[in-house]
């Protein structure tokens, strides 16, 4: 252990009187200490972090402290900032958040354990600042309903300062300090030092692997509550996707999207697990005559309807992955609503908005008006033939066609309150997105692939278009700046999916541009006009540019 060099000036040495087994820890150089410093520092942070890991595993995962601490960050993120990690990272900008908040804490763990040496009370202290921190943000979670919610990062917090604090007690001491030794005879005990350290790492490594464990084991009685759950059939189901639905070229995306492959947007970084058979709707507020609370058997108890719908992403870029299409079995939410004697503004009802809370504390606000105004907006409880993922919402979510999901998709619901837009602004609305968002028509080629190299001769060009509640009724492309000419297009399975189209394209010899664009049946062809995500969707061609060899 080349670090472990004792201090050669003799006069530095304040060991006096030891066996010669003792000599061999004298007073390491300031670099060296430096080192340990460092050392003893990022441990203690490890310890507070993997302590705070088995504690969470005790409360609730999502009380962890980088958990609690980056969904803090998700919320108070500025929009560009949110943007550009949706842009760069795609679906895992979860991943790097959490990535990052861990450099942060390391790099101030290793200030505060090189302040150790010479300050052992301050480091400490700081190290306890770390954890009220964790705790603070634990608590003022929107799903935190106890104050537990604090014990994983005060627990952790206190773990890692005593740890730093005793591991700075067996370091040698600072040049500058008195040269009496601070243990009288003992001096600087390497051997203990050593041990001490690698058993807290030992430990630490421990406790946060199985605190991993449990954490990820899932909430027993949420798995256990899906697993069992077999769903009714629908009294109204969907009818057959027509076969000629699906263009069979390779390359395009499959009509249904299989769950596993089905986009997920959220805020949550540890996805909700709620046990259906505790669950709760509260259908309440403005104009709501009868104010209902439904267990999720009551829910079951209605009239199902199977539907497929699209569902798109308003941070979906000109050309991006967040669409997907499902075959939904649900409520229909206007009749429920109207049950609870709910009226649409357009016959005089009081409330514009409707309100949707999850049990993590989104809010998504959706018009009144566009549920109840005949399409099949749905509280859904199943997804591709089995009960929804607990990714996609689990046990019950809302799908509304024609809405982007921001407004209108909300998973894991526990809360449906009628309100006006007037008084209350949910939570992507209070971050600069728009108040109301439909679905813009939008059109993507899937096949040929940017900068792919095709052969000269015929090559399918193919892809999807959506324009939901609309339906599409015309996709045209075109090749470099010549004229538009019309895709053939699949079959429509209904207007609040998406429709595949292809074109049979005679490509010549070198570099080529691939546009595409689609027209609704309101008859509105979509805008060349490139717009960003923000604030209601973005607009634009998608263009593919191709090399025919
Ligand atoms: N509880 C909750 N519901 C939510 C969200 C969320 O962050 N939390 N995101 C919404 C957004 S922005 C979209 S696009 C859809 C995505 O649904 P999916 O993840 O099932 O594809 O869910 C919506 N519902
Ligand atoms: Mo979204």
């Amino acid at each position: 252990m080349p670090g472990f060099r004792a201090n050669p000036p003799a006069d530095r040495s304040r060991i006096t009187g030891v066996s010669d087994e003792e000599q061999e820890t004298r007073n390491p150089g300031r670099a060296t200490r430096f080192g340990l410093g460092a050392l003893i520092g990022l441990l203690a942070g490890f310890a507070a972090l993997a302590v705070a890991e088995l504690a969470a595993a005790g409360v609730r995962p999502q009380a962890g402290p980088v958990t609690a601490v980056g969904g803090a960050a998700i919320d108070r993120a500025p929009i560009a900032v949110k943007d550009w990690a949706i842009r760069t990272f795609g679906t895992d900008d979860k991943l790097v958040l959490q990535l990052g908040i861990l450099a942060v804490l390391a790099l101030f763990a290793l200030a505060l354990g090189v302040l150790a040496p010479r300050h052992r009370r301050a480091a400490a202290a700081g190290v306890l600042l770390f954890g009220v921190v964790g705790a603070a943000a634990a608590t003022t979670r929107p799903d935190s309903t106890s104050f537990t919610d604090s014990l994983p990062s005060a627990v952790g917090g206190v773990a890692g300062a005593v740890l730093l604090y005793v591991l700075a007690g067996r370091l040698p001491e600072p040049d500058a300090a008195p040269a009496a030794p601070r243990h009288p005879g003992q001096g600087w005990d390497r051997r203990g030092f050593v041990i001490a350290a690698t058993a807290a790492a030992a430990a630490s490594a421990g406790a946060g692997v199985l605190g991993r464990v449990l954490n990820g084991g899932g909430d027993r009685d949420a798995v256990a509550s899906r697993d069992n759950l077999r769903l009714p059939p629908a009294a109204s189901p969907a009818p057959a996707v027509p076969g000629r639905a699906q263009v069979r070229v390779a390359g395009v995306s499959s009509f249904i999207t299989p769950n596993d492959d089905f986009y997920r947007v959220d805020t949550a970084l540890v996805v909700p697990q709620v046990d259906a058979t505790a669950w709760r709707l509260r259908i309440h507020g403005t104009g709501v005559r009868r104010p209902v609370t439904l267990s999720f058997d009551d829910l079951l108890r209605r009239k199902l309807i199977e539907r497929d719908i699209t569902l798109t992403c308003v941070s979906n870029e000109v050309g991006g992955p967040y669409a997907g299409n499902a075959r939904w079995i649900g409520v229909r939410l206007a009749d429920l609503l109207a049950d609870c004697g709910v009226v649409p503004p357009s016959r005089g009802g009081p409330a514009d908005q409707l309100v949707a809370r999850s049990v993590d504390g989104m809010t998504i606000g959706s018009p009144v008006e566009d549920v109840m105004d005949g399409r099949d907006a749905l509280l859904a409880v199943g997804m591709n033939g089995e009960p929804l993922p607990f990714d996609h919402g689990f046990p019950v979510r809302m799908v509304v066609p024609g809405l982007y999901g921001y407004v209108s998709a909300c998973k894991w619901i526990e809360d449906i309150e009628l309100t006006t837009f007037d008084a209350y602004d949910s939570y992507w609305v209070k971050r600069d997105w728009a108040r109301e968002a439909p679905v813009k028509t939008q059109s993507r080629i899937d096949t040929p692939k940017p900068f792919a190299r095709p052969k000269t001769g015929t090559v399918m060009v193919a892809g999807v278009a959506w324009a939901q509640h609309r339906g599409v009724d015309r996709v045209e492309i075109r090749v470099d700046e010549g004229p538009w000419q019309d895709a053939t297009l699949a079959a429509e399975d209904s207007r609040d999916t998406w429709r595949q189209w292809s074109y049979a394209w005679q490509a010549t010899k070198g570099g080529h541009t691939l546009t595409v664009r689609a027209t609704d049946r309101t008859g509105e062809t979509q805008t060349e006009k490139r717009t960003r995500t923000v604030p209601d969707g973005a607009s634009g061609w998608h263009s593919v540019v191709v090399t025919v060899e």
